[in-house]
């Protein structure tokens, strides 16, 4: 049974897979799983009459599981790991907040015009904290040897926070914190990220709009 899902489409490609970090959350729970699926394309700035009528908020991603559409990628990704279990993606309780300050960090830094407003030391904090997590826990991912849900959270926020604060603030993770960039990259490399991630030129341009607003 191939599952349906809902996700960004490129920015100026209308046959390309967009920029959206929660869709690729989704995309990758399902390549872990081994589970088949069929994308459809959304153009979240002119969005069609067909998935507004599945999505009333309408965002993505959003997938149909049981004959009904799900948005949201945290109930999507909660859903496929009670109905499809194998292999299990549950990450441990205790875990499952590890990094979740990172994007909302990147986000204020990113869109901050004050070089003196503290958001690249917010950031920063949070990534030093990461990058110590992983330090003091058996890894290589945040619940031990195998990616777990929180890892496949992560990665995309990460990958959106490399390319594009090189892009536009010419900013780059510290090197010192080569815990993290072993992770990132641990992540990036695995068959199921390479699949299903966005083009750089095309995260760039997905977040062209809110940085030049
Ligand atoms: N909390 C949601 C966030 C989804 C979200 O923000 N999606 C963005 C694209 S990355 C979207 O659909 N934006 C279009 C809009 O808000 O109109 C999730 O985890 O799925």
């Amino acid at each position: 049974m191939t599952l349906d899902i809902c996700v960004k489409v490129a920015v100026g490609a209308p046959d390309v897979l967009g920029d959206c970090p929660f869709s690729q959350r989704v995309l990758l729970t399902l390549e872990e799983k081994k589970l088949p699926y069929k994308i459809h394309l959304i153009n979240v700035t002119d969005k069609p009459q067909w998935f507004l009528d599945i999505s009333p908020e309408g965002k993505v991603p959003v997938m149909k599981l049981d004959g009904k559409w799900v948005a949201d990628s945290d109930a999507i990704v909660g859903i496929l790991e009670d109905k499809y279990p194998e292999p299990s993606l549950k990450t441990p309780p205790e875990f499952a907040s590890v990094g979740s300050k990172i994007f909302g960090a990147f986000v204020t830094f990113l869109l901050s015009k004050d070089a003196n407003d503290g958001s690249e030391k917010a950031l920063v904090n949070e990534l030093e904290a990461f990058d110590s997590y992983l330090k003091t826990h058996s890894g290589p991912f945040v619940g031990g040897e195998k990616p777990t849900a929180v890892d496949l959270s992560l990665a995309p926020k990460l990958y959106h926070l490399e390319i594009v604060l090189a892009h536009y603030k010419n900013w780059s993770v510290p090197e010192s914190l080569t815990n993290l960039r072993n992770y990132a990259n641990a992540l990036f490399s695995r068959e199921s990220f390479v699949k299903t991630k966005a083009e750089h030129k095309f995260v760039v341009a997905g977040w062209a709009s809110k940085v030049n607003e």
